[in-house]
């Protein structure tokens, strides 16, 4: 078979193991089990200039192929264009969004690099696979350098509508970019008539052909059983000694301001004012690993939270119920698959997403005789996968508030018929189904 390489902005570290947060590593991890596959990416270190050679380690069947970035284009790559441009505007989030033309030149000098680094490492027969909106201009990079490799794209992030996309300065050319691609992945339907619309727009018609959604998803059942086997750890147990039966809220969020925190600490917030009949009878654990620190906007977003956390357990704490229990610390994967399943009430209520994988995780954990219920956004794009979910309006803490009391109150039937209604799709729509997909599409296309 032949080899697959795989570019991403961030390439693990082979020698990290243990909690690592973000959503590629953990969806890609059984695909590169299976087949000879180069990983080419940025190594997460920052030096005085960008590497023109990467530093490569390998294990198994898989290298790695890393570069350092310099701290300029760290700057402008990576913290202005990739987190200051895109990922607002991504998410629907245009007045968050800022612009300026060195971060711009940045972002498409660094897409030039990896281009130069990679090009030596490739084989003629590789088919390349780039992840993500860091990387929108790499394929037209890589195909200017004379590659005539299968290209394929996948973006992990919503595609907002065309006009939405098209206030961002320079977007027509990120389109063009878009059309060196074989395959454009997008995670929704949604995304994808996005996607289409935009691409139409700006006349590359026949690159709008070539957009399809893969919605990604999670192998179910080795996290089922890391959640089984995890209520026999130390720390499982004591944290359920902790909870003195309580019932338990869990969110496990990336600390970042598309994840809809302030409006979901303010619905839990309204729970407790409301819905007396909760207090003293539930715990509310968000943990939230903080990602980005050294932006601007993720500093301001972790202050607010810091006050949400003091105002709700300030209002409504007794000297033996802190009702509401926050940690910006990753907490081990086997450690969080254990307390998802003892969580009666999953609370996922991002403001938007291209997936979720944290929605799925918290389906996969549940034990089905006694599960627990699920509480989605509905701008997840988890939400057609899993259709058993309590839906909410992120913006909105009354619904939020509604929906946890709903769930918290909800009779052990209702449970079970919605898990198995969100579990059907969860084992049968996997990592290695969406790997497959994607990539049998891929090898497809250029034989046509
Ligand atoms: C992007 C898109 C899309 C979180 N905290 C800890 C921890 N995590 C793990 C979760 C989950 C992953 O990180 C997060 O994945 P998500 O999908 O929820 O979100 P993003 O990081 O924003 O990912 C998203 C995804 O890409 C894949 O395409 O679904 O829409 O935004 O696996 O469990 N893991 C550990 N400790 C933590 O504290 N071990």
């Amino acid at each position: 078979m032949n080899r697959l390489v795989i570019v991403a902005n961030r390439v693990p570290n082979p020698r990290e193991r243990g909690a690592t947060a973000g959503g590629l590593a953990v969806a890609l991890k059984d695909a590169l089990a299976r087949r000879e596959a180069l990983w080419f990416g940025w190594s997460g270190q920052i030096a005085e200039a960008t590497a023109a050679e990467p530093e490569e380690v390998r294990a198994g069947r898989i290298t790695y192929a890393t570069l350092d970035l310099g701290r300029e284009d760290y700057r402008r790559y990576y913290q202005g264009f990739s987190n200051g441009s895109l990922w607002p505007t991504l998410h629907y989030r245009l007045g968050l969004a800022h612009f300026s033309r060195e971060d711009h030149a940045g972002y498409r000098g660094v897409n030039a690099a990896f281009a130069a680094a990679l090009v030596p490492l490739l084989r003629p027969d590789d088919t390349i696979w780039v992840h993500d909106f860091h990387l929108f201009p790499l394929g037209a990079e890589l195909r200017r350098a004379g590659c005539r490799q299968r290209i394929g794209f996948f973006l992990h992030v919503p595609f907002p509508p065309g006009g939405l996309f098209c206030a961002l300065p320079r977007a027509e050319e990120l389109l063009a970019d878009l059309a060196a691609y074989d395959v454009i992945g997008v995670q929704a339907e949604d995304d994808a008539a996005n996607l289409r619309g935009a691409l139409a727009s700006v006349g590359q018609g026949d690159a709008a052909a070539r957009v399809f959604a893969f919605p990604i998803g999670i192998e179910a059942e080795p996290f089922t059983a890391l959640a089984e086997k995890a209520l026999t750890r130390r720390e499982t147990e004591r944290f359920r000694q902790s909870l003195v039966e309580r019932a338990l809220i869990i969110g496990v969020d990336r600390l970042d301001y598309t994840k809809g925190l302030p409006q979901r600490f303010c619905g839990y917030g309204q729970l407790l004012a409301r819905f007396k009949a909760h207090r003293s009878k539930v715990t509310y654990l968000q943990v939230a690993p903080v990602s980005r620190g050294d932006v601007a906007q993720y500093r301001a977003l972790r202050r607010e939270l810091d006050e949400w956390v003091g105002r709700i357990n300030g209002q409504h704490a007794e000297p033996d119920w802190a009702p509401l229990r926050y940690m910006t610390r990753a907490v081990a994967r086997p450690v969080l698959a254990g307390f998802m399943r003892m969580a009666r009430v999953g609370l996922v209520t991002p403001l938007r997403d291209g997936m979720n994988l944290v929605a799925k995780e918290y389906i996969a954990a549940q034990d089905p005789e006694d599960p627990g219920v699920l509480v989605l956004s509905r701008f997840a794009g988890a939400v057609s996968q899993l259709p058993g979910a309590l839906l909410v309006n992120p913006l909105d803490p009354d619904e939020i508030a509604e929906a946890l009391d709903q769930a918290l109150t909800m009779r052990p039937a209702e449970r079970r018929s919605r898990w198995e209604d969100c579990a059907v799709s969860v084992r049968r729509d996997g990592a290695r189904a969406w790997c497959r997909e994607f990539l049998s599409r891929l090898e497809g296309a250029n034989d046509a």
